[in-house]
């Protein structure tokens, strides 16, 4: 699904029927907010949504497929371009934020050529400015090493809450990665380039993140789930969910556990991420013939698990001759790792650098050096595990929305019930979950709660989305059940908890998919 990103001409373009009286509020106070500080109109607005993930969890970064959908919460960027002169070889960034409390604005010089992000300190700042590094190196590639970058006056609001899971630093990058773009003078932005450049700025920030939020934030269509590869290069395609009876809606329902991969990245996050690549070392290692190399493809590390699947069955196949279907293979990955790597305790340095023929120092140039991580031991098997497993539930999620089903549509074609589909649907969800704790351990224990409270109370899956450790939860409900699942998570989970009025009002969501990224031309 290539395509450029969309010039919206209204509000309608962008926020569903019921969204629209508070959206046009919203952007009016922010129209009327950068007057204030600039006593001029913005040029135009970037806008790009958050996401929620349906299923697919932590499996971006090793190459496997996934399953989002853009919220319509989004980031908002109010733009004009400045002409006044700056200091030699610099460009000016004005950038100020609606919640100016909270995010003080700031002034830049930067040079032309060299965006300086400090990745140590936790500055809101740092994700526009990763956006702007990357927009700038694709906008230099474009126009030559000689390109002088407009300076902006920016005026920031955002709607994501921040650490709540659904990807506030992503749509806030991509946001900010077009609004350069368009500032700059591109009258069409490419949607898979902004979204290339986009996963690679954030990890400027300092988090080896994978590419889905970025891709939801860019590629999703209102309406429509977003089916995103990554191997053998991104592609994104909208996916409808069947119009069952009762018809199903995703209800998100927030934790208020905080979980910043920033702070918690060396022990959370960017610890995952090492491990996955050790554990598709390890397996090459161990069931490749020596002097197989993986594909370094364009995993953040360079060895993936998916790469190690390629190389593995394309070995074992041509030595068969026997093929497989990609759920088969996932099949055998699973069994093979069961036998291979056996340790649940996990693996020190000391054991992974002597099966790779490496020594420690050298095992952690390669894998640890540049996001730093914390850890005694590597849980190879269990991480290997949810992934090969949480991608074959997406590969099953997908043939259920997709497949044939002639008994679904004749039900559905009869106005009957289909809650034994539903249900089966949710039965993934509530796997991934239990995979997410158990072998992943990326959930919490609120998480767990709040899962467990929407199971009972009607919601037919219920999980973590988005990094987990905190966060957000995602739910599937069939709608007469909605109302239920929502009173037993305030009875039972927020009323429990000291939160702020406006935590209460933001606590659970009902969402239908959202529209991706766009500009609006303010006239
Ligand atoms: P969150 O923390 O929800 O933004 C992160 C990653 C994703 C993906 C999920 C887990 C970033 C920007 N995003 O999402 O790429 O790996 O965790 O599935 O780091
Ligand atoms: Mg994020």
């Amino acid at each position: 699904m290539a395509g450029t990103v969309p010039i919206a001409h209204s509000l309608g373009d962008i926020y569903p029927t019921d969204e629209l009286q508070s959206q046009t509020e919203r952007w009016k106070q922010l129209l009327d907010k950068f007057w204030h500080l600039h006593r001029h109109a913005p040029e135009f607005i970037s806008r790009s949504p958050g996401r929620v993930n349906i299923i697919g969890e932590h499996i971006d970064y090793s190459l496997y497929s996934v399953l989002p959908m853009a919220i319509t919460a989004d980031a908002l960027l109010a733009v004009s371009t400045d002409l006044t002169p700056t200091k030699e070889g610099t460009f000016k960034i004005q950038i100020a934020n609606v919640q100016e409390q909270k995010f003080p604005a700031h002034e830049f010089d930067i040079p032309y050529d060299a965006v300086d992000i400090n990745a140590t300190v936790h500055e809101w700042t740092n994700y526009f400015k990763s956006g702007l590094r990357g927009a700038l190196e694709l906008l230099r590639k474009k126009h030559g090493a000689d390109f002088k970058p407009k300076s902006m006056k920016i005026l920031m609001d955002g709607t994501v809450p921040a650490g709540g899971g659904l990807s506030s630093s992503a749509a806030f990058v991509t946001a900010s990665a077009l609004a350069v773009m368009v500032a700059n003078g591109e009258q069409t932005v490419d949607k898979t380039e902004l979204t290339e450049l986009a996963i690679v700025s954030e990890r400027a920030v300092g988090v080896n993140s994978g590419g889905m939020d970025q891709s939801a934030s860019v590629f999703s269509e209102r309406g429509s789930a977003l089916f995103v590869s990554f191997s053998p290069r991104l592609q994104a395609r909208p996916v409808q969910f069947p119009k069952t009876n009762p018809e199903l809606i995703f209800l998100i329902c927030q934790s208020f556990v905080t979980s910043d991969k920033f702070v918690t990245g060396p022990i959370h996050y960017n610890l995952r991420v090492v491990e996955c690549s050790l554990a598709a070392a390890y397996l090459n290692a161990v069931l490749n013939p020596p002097g197989t190399r993986l594909p370094a493809d364009a995993s953040p590390l360079g060895i993936s698990l998916h790469g190690f699947q390629e190389t593995y069955f394309a070995i074992t196949e041509q030595a068969t001759g026997q093929d497989k279907d990609d759920a088969a293979q996932l099949s055998s990955l699973i069994d093979l790792t069961k036998q291979a790597v056996t340790k649940d305790e996990g693996y020190t340095r000391e054991e992974i650098a002597s099966v790779l023929g490496l020594s420690v120092a050298d095992l952690e140039a390669q894998f640890m050096s540049r996001f730093p991580v914390r850890a005694e031991r590597f849980k190879l098997r269990q991480r290997a595990l949810h992934v090969f497993s949480e991608a074959q539930r997406v590969l099953r999620f997908m043939a259920m929305l997709e497949g044939d089903n002639p008994e679904l549509a004749a039900q559905i074609a009869a106005g009957g019930d289909t809650s034994a589909y539903s249900e089966a649907l949710g039965a993934l969800l509530n796997e991934s979950q239990d995979s997410c704790r158990d072998l992943y351990e990326c959930s919490c224990d609120e998480i767990d709660q709040i899962c467990d409270i929407a199971r009972k109370a009607g919601a037919v899956g219920s999980r973590l989305t988005g990094a987990g450790w905190g966060g957000c939860t995602v739910h599937l409900v069939p709608r007469d059940r909605g109302a239920e699942v929502a009173t037993a998570l305030g009875m039972h989970y927020y009323l429990k908890r000291p939160l702020t009025q406006e935590q209460q009002q933001t606590a659970m969501v009902k969402s239908t998919p959202g529209s991706g990224s766009a500009i609006y031309l303010v006239k």
